[in-house]
Formats: C-alpha cells, structure tokens, sequence
C-alpha cells in the first residue's frame, strides 16, 4: 500500500493540521534539526513533494539537491524568501505558497502597529503597570494619525487591504512598487525617495529577497523626515538596519514599528534600548483561525498536486503545469 503513496518530507516546526493533513495521504518524512542528516539520508532518492512549515526554517538549493525527484513544494506564508526559486525554476520544482487567507489578518496587525507606534500604547501601559500614573499623567503623545499621509510600500494585495483600512481612518494613501498597479487609484511613485520626502510615514508590506533588500536606507530615512515613521511588515531585509538604528537614536526620524527581523527571533539589541521603537514577535498572520487556514491550504496545494490538479495556488516564477527546461 505504501508504495502507492508519494513520498513526502516536512521541514520545520510539524504543525499539527500539516502533520494530520499529509500523515494519510503521503509517506511522510519529518525532517526535524536534531534528525535532520540522518532523516534526509534515508527519504532523500524518493522524495516528490516537500512541505516547508515557514521562515525561518528555508528550503535552499542545496537541501533540494538531496531530493533528485523532487516535482513539489508547498510552502507556508505569503513570503518565500525562504525558498530557493531559481533552483526550483532550473529544475521544474513548483512552489506553492498560502496568499489571500491571511492578508486581513495581516492588515489588522499592520493597524495595530502604526497605532502602537504613533500614540506609544505600549510604552503607556508599561507606565502604567509600573505604578507611574499615580505620580503623573503619561505625557501627550507627539505624534498622531491625524495629520499623517501614509506612503506604502508594495501594494499588492496585503497592501491593499492595509490601505482600504486607513482610508477608513481618514488618512491619506500613496505608494512605492516597481510598476502602478492596475486597478488602484492611489497615486504612484516609481522612485522610493520621491515617495519619502512627499509623506511622513511608511509601511512596508513588499516580498523580501535581493530584489528589495535594504530599500528603506539612510537617504530614504533623511527624506522622511523628523517626524518619519517606520512601520516594517514585510521582512527585516528590506530595512537597512544600521541606518534605521542610527535614525532612530539621532532622532532623525520620529519613531518605527517592526514585525519582521534580519535573523528572527533574534533581534538586534540596538533596537532594544530605543524607546522609540515598537517591536512586535512576527504577529501579522498569528491566530489560531488565520493559521488554520494557511496550514489548510499548505496541505491542499499537496493534496492537488498529488491526484495531478492544478496546485490551488502556484507562486508566479513556477507557473502549472511546470515548464521543461530545455
Ligand atoms: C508567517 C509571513 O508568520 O506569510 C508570511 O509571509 O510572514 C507570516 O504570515 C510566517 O510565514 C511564519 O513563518
């Protein structure tokens, strides 16, 4: 019988709807670190498909190489900087990843965040559990949405989802992406600089990798201004770090906002001490009922790979059905 089955690994933290989804239908191989050599080893010549449970845990070419029949690899998140896409398009391995269920979630944690950052709402309730307001008032907060103009950058479809809201919050919309987008109407700014010297606060919800690595850099920062903020929720590479910190404690720019980090979970100790950054554990898709649906759809995509369908949703470098190289 287990013959029939495809062989499959799951690198990663095994998920429990991942594990219970793949157990039945596939000869599942679970690559954990401290197995990882030995597990690999041993599934590697019959592995077809992969389930990658999510950044940081990277499936990188090397980690490919070892599966010779590899055809598949559903990956978890929006994002897969954390998977190797040149090496799937040269070796017709098509990846899937898990868009549109989480972008409201997404979105939502976006808002959380540029309010805990404008108005300082977690550093008020740490005042306040530390006895502070019965000595004084927590000062006024500098900062407020109410004259802000938001510049995003990316404007897929998270970042819509990110401007529908602030529209509802009366805030005013522009943004930075390579090409306008069809169907927004926001206006659009092909250089990233233009865009920061018109608005005064940015968030960042465009996919990581070389392509935007180190976007948000001194001069982007210089143009914000001193009452620039930061809000990063794409991935930590996108921000030049050593600039973004030298910013912050200068105090040229007001303050910012980070969900996402260069080597998560570990963060920079620089951005620590500043009390005028707001950091947050990597929360934008991170509730149980978004979660459930993106591990859902991670095992769907195999699901539909396996009985020869189109996987539900293949990432765009690896269209389906897979190109043969020649
Ligand atoms: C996940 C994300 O937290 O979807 C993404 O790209 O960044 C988040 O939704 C992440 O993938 C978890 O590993």
């Amino acid at each position: 019988m287990a013959a029939d089955k495809a062989d499959v690994v799951l690198i990663g933290v095994p998920k429990k709807l991942i594990v219970d989804g793949l157990s039945g239908p596939f000869s599942l191989h679970v690559i954990l670190k401290d197995n990882a050599e030995a597990a690999i080893a041993k599934a590697g010549p019959n592995v077809r498909g992969a389930a990658v449970t999510g950044a940081p845990d990277k499936m990188m070419g090397d980690v490919m190489a070892r599966f010779p029949k590899l055809e598949f690899v559903s990956s978890f998140g929006v994002g897969y900087d954390n998977i190797d896409v040149k090496y799937a398009v040269e070796h017709n391995i098509v990846v899937s990843n898990t868009p549109e269920v989480l972008n409201e979630e997404v979105a939502d944690t976006a808002l959380g965040l540029l309010l805990c950052t404008v108005r300082e709402f977690p550093q008020a309730e740490r005042f306040l559990r530390a006895g502070k307001w019965t000595e004084r008032q927590y000062p006024l907060t500098k900062a407020t949405l109410r004259d802000r103009t938001v510049g995003m950058v990316g404007m897929g479809r998270i970042g819509r989802a990110i401007a529908r809201r602030l529209e509802g919050f009366g805030v005013p919309v522009v943004y930075h992406s390579r090409n306008p987008q069809a169907g927004v109407s926001y206006k659009h700014y092909p250089k990233m600089v233009d865009m920061a010297r018109d608005v005064d606060t940015l968030i960042l919800i465009t996919p990581g990798g070389p392509s935007t690595r180190h976007l948000v850099n001194a001069e982007v920062l210089d143009a914000l201004g001193p009452w620039g903020i930061v809000i990063n929720m794409s991935r930590g590479t996108v921000v030049d770090d050593a600039a973004l910190i030298a910013a912050l404690k200068q105090r040229k720019i007001h303050a910012a906002g980070l969900d996402v980090f260069v080597n998560e979970p570990e963060v920079p100790k620089e951005y620590l001490e500043l009390d005028n950054a707001v950091l947050f554990p990597h929360l934008g898709s991170a509730t149980v009922y978004t979660r459930q649906k993106m591990e859902q759809l991670v095992v769907d995509n195999l699901l539909a790979w396996a009985a020869g369908k189109p996987p539900l949703t293949p990432i765009p470098e690896t269209p389906w059905p897979p190109k043969k190289q020649a």
